[in-house]
């Protein structure tokens, strides 16, 4: 591969983003890379996770190559780059994110697509569309003002500053803030743990939340039983509910503890 490397630890893949030259920015064929590869890790691992080689995770969409494209091509990239990461946020496997230095632009987008994002001190977190003079193409509005609300991505845009990774934390863009140096660890020890679960659970969460979220409360109700009696069949669940009767499973932590 030319833009990304693939490595397994265990029942986890990792994708690394590797044009670190241009900061990880995301090409027409860089985006064809990513599709291929999240087809080969949904094929063997049971979680994945993205993270950035070099100083930064991501530039977002590649400015070079974007200059020179018709509105239209404008038009057919940015579907595409909406299929590609729905193949991530809708697809077969939990994703987690390792976020480092600039996570800008598409670079965002493409962390909004994963599931569980995990910041070190270094993250920076911007939308400079505005600044460029054109608008968010690979899925912000949609999933990234879902994180963080539209006030706050308006603000971002508007003003096209960049907020730290605490800020990012309390903004609800990320879930974990690290230290510098050890996101990527800290993913895969979580992909890893996830990976353990059952897969219909996980299936379950990362399908049926977001859109539960997006339907009226009585109705994702009623989606919800559903969803819960289907899963309580499966076989693994009577092995995973009576492992924990008869004292084979872990119990829940107190964190306090
Ligand atoms: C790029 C890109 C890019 C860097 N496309 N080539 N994204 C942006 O508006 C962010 C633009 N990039 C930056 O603000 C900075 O590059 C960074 C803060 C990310 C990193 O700074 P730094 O000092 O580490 O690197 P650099 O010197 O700015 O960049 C190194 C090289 O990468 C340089 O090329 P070179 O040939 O002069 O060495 C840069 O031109 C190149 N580079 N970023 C192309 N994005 C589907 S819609 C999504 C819409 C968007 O994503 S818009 C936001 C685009």
């Amino acid at each position: 591969m030319d833009y990304l490397t693939i490595e397994y630890r265990g029942d986890v893949g990792i994708i690394g983003l590797n044009r670190p030259a241009k900061r990880n920015a995301i090409s027409d064929a860089f985006i064809e890379e990513l599709n291929t590869a999240i087809t080969e890790v949904d094929s063997r691992a049971k979680a994945g996770v993205i993270h950035g080689h070099g100083p930064h995770f991501c530039a977002g969409l590649d400015l070079a190559e974007h200059v020179k494209k018709t509105p239209f091509e404008g038009v057919h990239g940015s579907r595409r780059w909406h299929e590609v990461f729905g193949r991530i946020q809708r697809g077969k496997l939990p994703w987690f994110a390792a976020l480092h230095g600039a996570v800008v632009g598409g670079g965002l987008e493409l962390a909004s697509a994963v599931h569980v994002r995990v910041a070190d001190r270094t993250a920076f977190f911007a939308l400079p569309e505005g600044q460029r003079g054109i608008f968010v193409g690979g899925g912000a509005s949609a999933r990234t003002a879902r994180l963080m609300g539209v006030s706050r991505m308006t603000d971002l845009m508007l003003t096209g500053r960049s907020i730290d990774a605490d800020t990012a934390e309390r903004w609800g863009i990320v879930n974990y803030v690290v230290d510098a140096g050890t996101a990527l660890e800290a993913a895969v020890a979580m992909a890893a743990k996830a990976a353990t679960n059952a897969e219909i659970s996980n299936y379950a969460i990362i399908h049926a939340l977001p859109r539960i979220n997006d339907m009226a409360t009585d109705d994702g109700l009623f989606v919800e039983s559903i969803i819960a009696s289907f899963t309580q069949t499966s076989p693994e669940a009577e092995e995973r509910l009576n492992a924990f009767l008869q004292k084979r499973a872990g119990k829940v932590t107190n964190p306090n503890a």
